[in-house]
This record gives C-alpha cells, sequence and structure tokens, in this order.
C-alpha cells in the first residue's frame, strides 16, 4: 500500500520550491468537468458490423443511468452529451430532464443527427435540393428546442456531407449552402447557447468533406456570428497533424469551443482517451492550461467522443475520464517560468525536459487527495467494478438487437 499522503506532502514541498500552489492546482482539478456521449453507453461498431455487449443501453434512461454511474465514481461527468435521432427517436421526453438531475448528471450538448437520413445521401445542408436541406435546418432548430428545454449551452454540430468522386457537385455553391443553413440555425439560437462547428477529413465522403478541416470551421463560424466556434475532435485529423498547434492557434483567435476527446491510431478511430498517443493529450492540455491561466479566458466544452466495439463501455468511460484528468493535472504542474526562461534563452533540451518533468510527474498522490477531498473513493475505477452495477444491468437488459448508438 502506498503513503499517499505522505508522497503528497513530498510533492506539495516540491511544488512550492517552483512556485506552483498545490491548492490552486487541486482547486482547478476539482473544477474540471468532462461530458461523456449517451452514444458511448451503446453498442457499437465499424461499417462491417455492430456487436452487442450484456447490458449495453438502448433508451436515453438507461444512458443517461450509465453515464450518472461515472460521475458517481469520477466525480468529473456531470454532463451528458446527446445526439437526438438516436436518444429521442420517438421525440424528446421533458421527464428526462428531472430524471437525469435525480442521478446527478444533466444532459449537456445537443446533438443533431444530421447523418443518418436516407434523403441526405447526397448531402444535408450541402444538398443542391432546397427541401432536404431545409428537412436538415427543421432537425437543428428541433434540436435548439431541445437544447432550450434542458438549458443547454451547446448545440454540437457534425455533417458527414461531401463528395465520392471529383465533378460530382460544385464545391463553391456546396460552401454557400452550408454557410446558409448555419446561418439559420445560429441566429435561432438562444443567446445562451454557442454552436460548436466540427470538422472531419474524410469518411464517409472520400473525395472531400464539406467541413473538412478547422480553417473551413473557422470560416463558416466567422459567417455565422459570435456564438459560433470551432470544435476540435481528436480522431479528425490526417495522420501527423500537430494538433497541439491547431488548439494553441484557436486559442489564441478566441475560436476554440469544444473539444471531443478519444484517441486515433488510423483515423477516427474513437478509441479511449490516453489509450495510444498520451503524450500527445498531454502537449494538448499544456496549450489548455495557458490559455486558462489568461484572464476572460473563453469557455471551453470538454466532452468525449468514443464508442466502445469490444471495451467494457461503463469502465472504459471511466478509464477515459481518470486519463483525461491525469493529463490535466500534469500540465497543472509544467513549471511555467523555468519554461519561459528556457525559451527565451533558446534552450531547447531545458525546454523539453521542463515539459517532459511535468508529463512523467507521478500525480496520483495529488489525485487521490482530490478525490478525498471530494467525498470520492481513492481509485474510481476499482469503486464501479466493485459496485456490482455492469453484472446488474447485463442481467436486467441483457443481449438486445438495436443500437442506440451506432446500429
Ligand atoms: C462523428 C463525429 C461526431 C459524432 C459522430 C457519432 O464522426 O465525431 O462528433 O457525433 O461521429
Ligand atoms: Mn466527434
Ligand atoms: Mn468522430
Amino acid at each position: 500500500m502506498r503513503d499517499y499522503r505522505t508522497e503528497y506532502d513530498i510533492l506539495a514541498a516540491r511544488l512550492a520550491e517552483a512556485g506552483i500552489d498545490i491548492e490552486a492546482v487541486k482547486a482547478r482539478l476539482k473544477a474540471q468537468q468532462i461530458e461523456t456521449p449517451s452514444w458511448g453507453y451503446a453498442d457499437g461498431g465499424t461499417r462491417f458490423g455492430t456487436y452487442q455487449q450484456a447490458g449495453a443501453a438502448i433508451t436515453a434512461e438507461e444512458k443517461i443511468a450509465d453515464a450518472a454511474q461515472v460521475h458517481k465514481y469520477t466525480g468529473i461527468a456531470p454532463g451528458v452529451a446527446v445526439h437526438v435521432a438516436w436518444d429521442f427517436p420517438e421525440g424528446f421526453d421533458p421527464a428526462l430532464i428531472d430524471y437525469a438531475s435525480s442521478l446527478g448528471v444533466h444532459i449537456g450538448a445537443i446533438n443533431p443527427t444530421c447523418f443518418q437520413d436516407p434523403e441526405g445521401m447526397m448531402g444535408t445542408i450541402a444538398n443542391p435540393d432546397a427541401r432536404i436541406r431545409q428537412k436538415a435546418v427543421d432537425h437543428m432548430l428541433e434540436s435548439v428546442e431541445i437544447g432550450r428545454q434542458c438549458n443547454s449551452a451547446y448545440l454540437s454540430l457534425w455533417f458527414a456531407d461531401g463528395t465520392n468522386y471529383p465533378g460530382q457537385d460544385d464545391l463553391i455553391a456546396r460552401r454557400g449552402r452550408v454557410a446558409d443553413c448555419l446561418k439559420t440555425v445560429h441566429d435561432a439560437m438562444p443567446e445562451t447557447m454557442t454552436m460548436l462547428v466540427e470538422y472531419k477529413p474524410f469518411e464517409p465522403a472520400f473525395y472531400h468533406t464539406d467541413i473538412a478541416d478547422w480553417g473551413m470551421a473557422y470560416l463558416f463560424c466567422m459567417k455565422c456570428g459570435e456564438r459560433a466556434k470551432v470544435l476540435i475532435d481528436l480522431g479528425h485529423h490526417l495522420q501527423a497533424t500537430n494538433i497541439e498547434h491547431i488548439v494553441a492557434t484557436l486559442l489564441d483567435e478566441g475560436m476554440l469551443g469544444g473539444f471531443h476527446f478519444n484517441n486515433a491510431r488510423y483515423a477516427d478511430d474513437d478509441l479511449a482517451t490516453g489509450s495510444v498517443n498520451p503524450y500527445q493529450d498531454f502537449l494538448i492540455f499544456d496549450q489548455l492550461v495557458i490559455a486558462e491561466s489568461k484572464a476572460n479566458a473563453a469557455p471551453i466544452a470538454y466532452m468525449i467522443d468514443q464508442s466502445f466495439n469490444v471495451k467494457p463501455k461503463i469502465p472504459g468511460m471511466i478509464q477515459s475520464c481518470i486519463n483525461i484528468q491525469r493529463t490535466y493535472a500534469r500540465a497543472l504542474l509544467v513549471d511555467r517560468k523555468r519554461l519561459a526562461a528556457a525559451q527565451a534563452e533558446c534552450d531547447i533540451i531545458g525546454a523539453e525536459e521542463t515539459l517532459k518533468d511535468a508529463y512523467h510527474a507521478d500525480v496520483e498522490p495529488l489525485l487521490v487527495v482530490v478525490r478525498e477531498e471530494m467525498g470520492l473513493a481513492p481509485d474510481p475505477l476499482a469503486a464501479y467494478l466493485a459496485s456490482g452495477y455492469g453484472e446488474k444491468i447485463a442481467k436486467e437488459r441483457g443481449v438486445r438487437q438495436s443500437g442506440g448508438g451506432l446500429g
């Protein structure tokens, strides 16, 4: 058994020497909030098939109940992002709002589901057919209405729109259609709502995607107005893209609205955050911490966008939340003065070592103390696994056909 208290005291003393106040670090860790996705609790798969897990959620109630378990043990996941067509196939029932709050969570970002309408095969908001565009806009307006009822701060948009062959459609005309539709939705949102515009380079469209990268998303946001911001999904980049550079740029422009955490090895794999490249996550959080420390830092929605094919879903989500928390903790420990001094002297080794020191820091004693002070078990994953919830839902719900996520 580790003596976390003593280790914590040693860490606190070491940080104090570097001028880092551990109480301030703890306060920021306690304030961290990560939204988990309803679709991460449902069965998912790839285009080659969907796997069924015993206990996987189908209804919105089940997804919210599962998300509440993640919050119960981690203490940092009170929001549940919803996908309108997947979660409310028969329309939104406002009773869900109270149901969520009775479990200690709330409905967060509203994700219109603009990619499953068979009529959207040639596009939704970029479709040459005005009637089909209007259908997508109407779905988004209904989503705004749901968000209004839930008091949700975010309308989170992703579109599968694109073409598969050169010449299939007029690229510029499509831009105009996308801009018009987004602007209509933007202007219909209540003042308290922000529109997040997500980009993705390919899939399902393989020749061109209408909102393919952060620059295109940014330009559409500019056309929409004040309350449109870019959303970065970690899985939506071509290989070797320097994502932290994009993060820094958007933060500097005040245009970063939100994050979809996951991890990708090949493309949009939706693997658990931190499972493949934790150092990249650290470098991203390093930029976020810098921005957060500035006066008037704009709010950023931290969301997970993962779907588990074969990994058990609730423990997978807890693991991801902890990975994100740990990464944030490490980024908070970067010795900023030492880093700035090294950078000013063009001391590459010193600068890199400063980052690496924080990255390699053992933050478990810090996290254990934070959890203790939040009234949580020191090891959320172990506490969840010991609770019997997974076995209980596997027995009660069983293995069921039907997605509720990527079905
Ligand atoms: C997309 C994108 C969206 C998510 C869907 C499920 O690739 O990441 O954010 O809503 O997947
Ligand atoms: Mn996403
Ligand atoms: Mn994705």
